[in-house]
């Protein structure tokens, strides 16, 4: 989750590569293909080959093949640097952009290519149009070498740091890491500490065999609490992801109420084998009554754990010798939600993401049908009524949406 805000970008790389501002090479730009018959000036644009991309990300497919990335590299990277002075608007702004780029089939070649679609308002534009003429964006050169940008960056790399916190150490002058743990007087919080002890490896990415290693550990232990339970991958592994900053699990018990004590057994066991290294249970306040949420935002109020456990590297499948030397495991990042079965369906659309997608799906609910989602429910508000949901298909039925895979949700 968002929580550990670990998605750490190596500043360095960025800087650099932002500087070289890759052109976009010419033999990308042949690919791309112009539509056979020009559509009428008024369904767009003459030029753009792009027609009917929505504006929800829950109506576009998006994989993990971006075409975009210098583009969206740079619209994410001011949109990271609002959301540090929570700039919300134009955060958001920038990353719905940087979300519509990434879903289109080939390169943008010139400003002209993505004239009329959606999600590009007058600072995007003019972002990308210094990116075609220029190389790269000025405005997020000046971000990218900003101390504030950096040092923000780099605060709340920490497990259990937000930009809050982050703001108020740079305020107080400290600059680095370092300078956070020598200084006596800052009152770190129990997730906080564990962040920075186990920095280095919760700071690398978890791959892809890590996270299956993690879910067959966790696999054997639910296992002892019932034998129906039922584990699924969700977050970034499940839409196709090769690395994460954690590895985020749903675990259900088929009968009402039978997921109740699940996950605090799940940690005791954890902690009995020794590979428990943090753990931060939320008991569940999930209440149909006070249903529906209305906030995004808001986590949802299933049972569920924010963990960091110790994964032997033996565990890995396919761990090169070399990669063993020194320390025999590696603290992974790990979160464990346990919805009601009945709530099954709406937890796991809430739990794949991406963010972005989320946002959009809610967005669309309720922009466009009348209708509140959320992780435990969608309500009707024309009728007044719950639409009930047994698989994801169910609520892109009742939302009136063509299914998206997951793999296609890497908005
Ligand atoms: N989520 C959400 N609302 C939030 C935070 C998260 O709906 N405020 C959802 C979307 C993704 C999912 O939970 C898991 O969150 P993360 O692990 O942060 O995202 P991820 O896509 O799995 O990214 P990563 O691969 O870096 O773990
Ligand atoms: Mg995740």
């Amino acid at each position: 989750t968002d929580l550990g805000k670990m998605n750490v970008v190596d500043i360095a790389w960025f800087t650099q590569s932002m500087r070289a501002g890759r052109p976009i090479p010419v033999e990308a730009q042949h690919r791309i293909q112009k539509p056979s018959v020009q559509p009428k000036p008024e369904a767009g644009p003459p030029d753009s080959p792009w027609l009917n991309v929505s504006q929800y990300a829950c109506q576009r497919r998006t994989t993990l093949n971006n075409r975009n990335k210098i583009l969206t590299d740079a619209l994410e990277v001011l949109a990271e640097n609002y959301e540090f002075i929570e700039s919300i608007g134009p955060c958001l702004g920038f990353r719905r952009a940087a979300s519509m780029l990434k879903s289109l089939p080939a390169p943008v070649r010139s400003i002209n290519d993505i004239e009329g679609l959606p999600c590009l308002g007058p600072e995007t534009m003019a972002v990308i149009q210094d990116i075609f003429e220029c190389g790269s964006s000025s405005k997020v050169e000046e971000v990218l070498t900003d101390e504030r940008y950096q040092t923000l960056k780099i605060f709340t790399s920490v497990f259990g740091v937000g930009p809050k916190t982050a703001e108020k150490w740079y305020r107080r002058g400290l600059r680095s890491l370092e300078q956070i743990v020598s200084d006596s007087s800052i009152h770190l919080n129990k997730m906080q500490i564990a962040g920075f002890k186990h920095y280095e490896d919760i700071s690398k990415p978890v791959s892809k065999a890590e996270a299956e290693a993690v879910r067959r550990i966790i696999e054997e232990i639910a296992g002892c609490f019932s034998p129906d339970v039922t584990i699924t991958v969700t977050g970034g592994f499940r839409r196709g992801k090769e690395f994460g900053h954690d590895v985020d699990f749903l675990l259900t018990v088929p009968g009402p109420g039978k997921e109740d004590g699940l996950l605090p057994a799940v940690i005791d066991h954890l902690r009995s084998q020794g590979i428990l290294l943090y753990s931060d249970f939320q008991e569940s306040t999930f209440d149909l009554t006070r249903l529906p949420c209305r906030r995004f935002e808001a986590m949802d109020h299933f049972q569920k754990c924010f963990l960091i456990v110790k994964l032997k590297k033996e565990q890995v499948v396919g761990q090169q010798a070399e990669q063993r030397c020194g320390r025999d495991w590696k603290a992974v990042r790990v979160d464990l939600v346990a919805p009601p079965v009945e709530r099954y369906a709406f937890a796991l659309l809430g739990w794949s993401g991406s963010t972005q997608f989320e946002r959009d799906l809610r967005r669309f609910a309720r922009l466009e049908r009348n209708m509140l989602l959320d992780n435990h429910a969608l309500f009707d508000k024309t009728t007044n009524t719950f639409l009930q949901a047994k698989t994801e298909e169910d609520i892109f039925i009742h939302l009136g949406l063509d299914y998206i895979e997951p793999w296609q949700r890497n908005a």
